[in-house]
């Protein structure tokens, strides 16, 4: 086993059509949630990597149905890009287990997936341009353009209420009055802020907005980006696509990419809002999006980065309270932390609420 991971790779990959002999694996990405590796195989002294993945099933209940909803999405995907210039590099392709499943459940009951790996394009954890900006708000944008006639039946939902910004409140509540792990003394003032937002939680789902198939994780680091051309051109990250609504996509989009400092930045004062890439992000959705979604849907986009943003910090601040039973964390005190930039970043963006409102209405 390879030192770096915490899996055994090469033996979870043995079930698996890959082709060639196993040479080494490294975790890969930094996400919150599931376990990644970059796994190197060689075929007759080439190179081919493959990307092996951990579904976390302490948080997605339903990994089998998860899976399902992987295989219909990517399969739709696939028959809209066919016969198109790099097909194979603009949606996620499933490696079949020995025998021919979707994914492999291994001794310990952790399910496994294996993707093609995506060569010459990489993920950011912080946008570095308007240009990647407009690359991300238009990639995911046309994803949900293209899932749009995904045939019935409704895709199951991955984690129930995933989006529901009450309920995110109400489980906030719950936590700081258990305060499990005694830490709300360390969080006075976000615990007064998240309070005082209770109001905000509503907004989207009482706009009466259409259910659509959603990413639902729109994060800046869930959008492969061409390393010679710049182009967004390959979503990932398909685990909570599932039936939502249109907003909360682009309210994502706009928390994770209108801010050049990470989710963690203990700085605050690097944290704020950045109006020109938000801008690049409404162009890029819009030119995607702007098509077919309802008059209502655009009058909420801007609000939506906000509402994003505070839940975002409520979730994060909960599991501090929790004492960090859901997002991995890598240092005491890294969900408080997270949770204070996104309070930071929602005041900053509160602040600027009425331009983005305006210039989301310009836009053509
Ligand atoms: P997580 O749920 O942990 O965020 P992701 O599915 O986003 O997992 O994958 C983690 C990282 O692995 C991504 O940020 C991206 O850099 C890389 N990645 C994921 N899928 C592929 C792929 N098929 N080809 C190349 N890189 C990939
Ligand atoms: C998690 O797995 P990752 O890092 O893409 C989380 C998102 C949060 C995000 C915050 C299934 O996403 O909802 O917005 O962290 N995913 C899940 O960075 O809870
Ligand atoms: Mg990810």
């Amino acid at each position: 086993m390879d030192n770096a991971c915490r899996h055994d790779v090469r033996d979870i990959s043995r079930n698996f059509q890959i082709l060639g002999e196993f040479r080494s694996a490294m975790p890969w990405g930094s996400g919150h949630i599931n376990d990644s590796y970059c796994a190197l195989y060689s075929q007759a002294g080439v190179e081919v990597r493959y990307l092996v993945q951990r579904v976390n099933h302490t948080i997605f209940k339903n990994p089998v149905g998860l899976m399902q909803n992987v295989e219909r999405v990517t399969a739709h995907l696939a028959t809209k890009w066919a016969d198109q210039p790099d097909a194979s590099r603009r949606v996620l392709t499933l490696v079949p287990t020995r025998n021919g499943r979707c994914s492999f459940i291994d001794a310990s009951g952790d399910h496994w997936r294996v993707y093609l790996f995506i060569e010459k394009a990489r993920t950011y954890d912080v946008v570095e341009s308007p240009g990647q900006a407009f690359q991300a708000g238009r990639a995911f944008g046309e994803f949900q353009a293209l899932l749009a006639d995904l045939p019935a039946p409704r895709l199951i939902d991955t984690i129930p209420d995933f989006h529901n910004t009450p309920k995110r409140f109400a489980s906030f509540e719950i936590a700081l009055a258990a305060d499990v792990a005694g830490r709300a003394r360390l969080a006075g003032p976000e615990i007064d802020f998240a309070l005082s937002q209770k109001s905000l939680c509503k907004v989207l789902l009482e706009a009466n907005l259409p259910a659509r198939t959603t990413h639902n994780d729109t994060k800046f680091n869930n959008v492969l980006l061409d390393d010679q051309t710049g182009e967004g051109i390959c979503v990932i990250d398909l685990d909570t696509v599932m039936p939502g609504l249109a907003p909360y996509d682009f309210g994502d989009l706009v928390r994770t990419t209108t801010s050049r400092a990470s989710e963690d930045e203990r700085d605050l004062s690097k944290v704020f809002f950045d109006f020109p890439l938000f801008e690049s992000i409404a162009r890029g959705y819009l030119s995607a999006a702007g098509g077919f979604i309802t008059k209502a849907e655009r009058q909420h986009l801007a609000v939506s980065g906000l509402l994003i943003t505070f839940e975002t910090g409520l979730r994060f601040l909960t599991d501090f309270l929790a004492g960090d039973a859901y997002f991995k964390v890598h240092r005491q005190g890294q969900n408080l932390d997270r949770c204070r930039t996104q309070f930071k970043l929602m005041g900053s963006m509160a602040r600027q609420e009425n331009s983005m409102r305006k210039l989301v209405e310009e836009i053509q």
